[in-house]
């Protein structure tokens, strides 16, 4: 499998599985600006969405939108059990939190890093994404995980997208769980190795 990335962006989601599962991939660097991969080519080409994460299988057939991707992956390994079973409601709970941390996290993150964002869009997205953590902490105070006592697809998810906080300077401190979360997986061994080589840490 190839992954296609740009580093700390939600591709470090499936990067993480890909470390997590050990599954054999290759990762090509995207440079969102210019749509140029870091061996020249272009990414509008390979990935007509001109996003990432894409992931080429290795049949050549390319899978995009990263709630997907990572339950692709996760179901390449079913023994890691990164995901449950299909059509258990395990399943479906899973989904529910890759469909929430998606629609009401990750795209809450994204006006806050347009350079042109003013202060009113600033403080409604800060507003809407503070409901949202309140609601994820009140979930970590249950279970160490987000989906329940073990790590699964949603763990990698929430963690890149938390991750994200400290490049638009929106302060975690009133939720200490996430903080204490976010080092829990930061400490995994699969999670170090994703980081480092996306440039992350040294
Ligand atoms: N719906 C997509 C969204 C992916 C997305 O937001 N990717 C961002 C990085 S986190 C990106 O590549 N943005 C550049 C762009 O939209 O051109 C998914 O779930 O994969």
């Amino acid at each position: 499998m190839k992954l296609f990335f740009a580093p700390g962006a939600c591709s470090l989601a499936p990067h993480i599985l890909l470390e997590e599962t050990g599954i054999a991939h290759t990762l090509e660097r995207v440079d969102l600006g210019t749509h140029k991969t870091e061996h020249g080519a272009d990414y509008m080409h390979i990935n007509p969405k001109g996003y990432v994460p894409a992931l080429v299988l290795d049949n050549g057939e390319l899978l995009t939108e990263v709630g997907v991707v990572l339950q692709y992956i996760s179901d390449q390994k079913k023994d890691r059990q990164l995901m449950a079973a299909p059509g258990s409601l395990e399943r479906y709970r899973q989904m529910e939190w890759l469909s929430f941390i998606s629609t009401e996290i990750h795209k809450q993150f994204g006006p806050l890093f347009r350079p042109d964002a003013d202060a009113a869009t600033r403080e409604r997205q800060l507003t809407m994404i503070g409901r949202r953590l309140d609601y994820v902490s009140e979930a970590l105070g249950r279970h160490p995980y987000i989906a329940g006592p073990a790590f699964t697809a949603a763990d990698a998810y929430l963690f890149t997208v938390l991750g994200w906080a400290d490049y638009v300077k929106v302060d975690l401190k009133p939720w200490p769980r996430l903080g204490e979360y976010r080092s829990r997986i930061q400490g995994r061994p699969a999670v170090q190795k994703a980081l480092k080589s996306e440039g992350l840490i040294a």
